[in-house]
């Protein structure tokens, strides 16, 4: 049996900007991505996203946009991750660098994809380009896809 882990996943854009970053530690140690993590006892989906992006850095979302659910597994591993991915163009505040990572706004045309998880580059464009995804990738280890699967939705559930 599987088991799944729910975590969060958040991508700031201003513009023709996004606001990646660099995972100092922990999982995905070495790579951009967006900001998130798991959920704490009593949160919404919401709510931990909001905290994960202030921890992580440092700017304030109010409105978040519900733009993809994405499961991962890992061959061998019993547990699944359920990444629920947010977009928002709405956020205060100024971008601190914290002990998890170091942020940094990239321009859409320049995300470097070569140094983020590798499954990034085959759904990032769609969801910056306002689709709404639900997908399946299965890894082989932390740096291969054995295979994918992404279809595109109104609604994501
Ligand atoms: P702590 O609290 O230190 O144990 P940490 O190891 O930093 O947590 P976690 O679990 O809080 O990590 O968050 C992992 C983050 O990585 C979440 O925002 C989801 C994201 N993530 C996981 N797999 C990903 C993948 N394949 N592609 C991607 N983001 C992924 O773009």
């Amino acid at each position: 049996m599987h088991q799944r882990k729910v975590l969060t996943l958040v991508f700031i854009r201003n513009g023709r900007d996004i606001l990646l970053g660099y995972k100092k530690r922990g999982f995905g140690k070495g790579k951009w991505n967006g900001f998130g993590g798991k959920l704490e006892e009593g949160e919404t989906l919401e709510e931990a996203a909001k905290r994960e992006v202030k921890e992580e850095c440092g700017l304030t979302v109010e409105k978040l946009d519900k733009v993809g659910v994405i499961d991962f597994e890992f061959k061998g591993d019993p547990v699944i991750l359920n990444v629920h991915v947010f977009m928002t163009d709405q956020f205060s505040g100024s971008v601190v660098e914290s002990e998890e990572m170091q942020p940094q706004w990239f321009s859409e045309r320049d995300i470097p994809f070569n140094s983020m998880w590798a499954d990034d580059k085959h759904w990032l464009p769609s969801i910056l380009l306002e689709k709404k995804i639900k997908a399946f990738f299965l890894f082989e280890d932390h740096d291969t896809i054995l295979n994918y699967n992404i279809d595109f939705v109104n609604e994501v559930p």
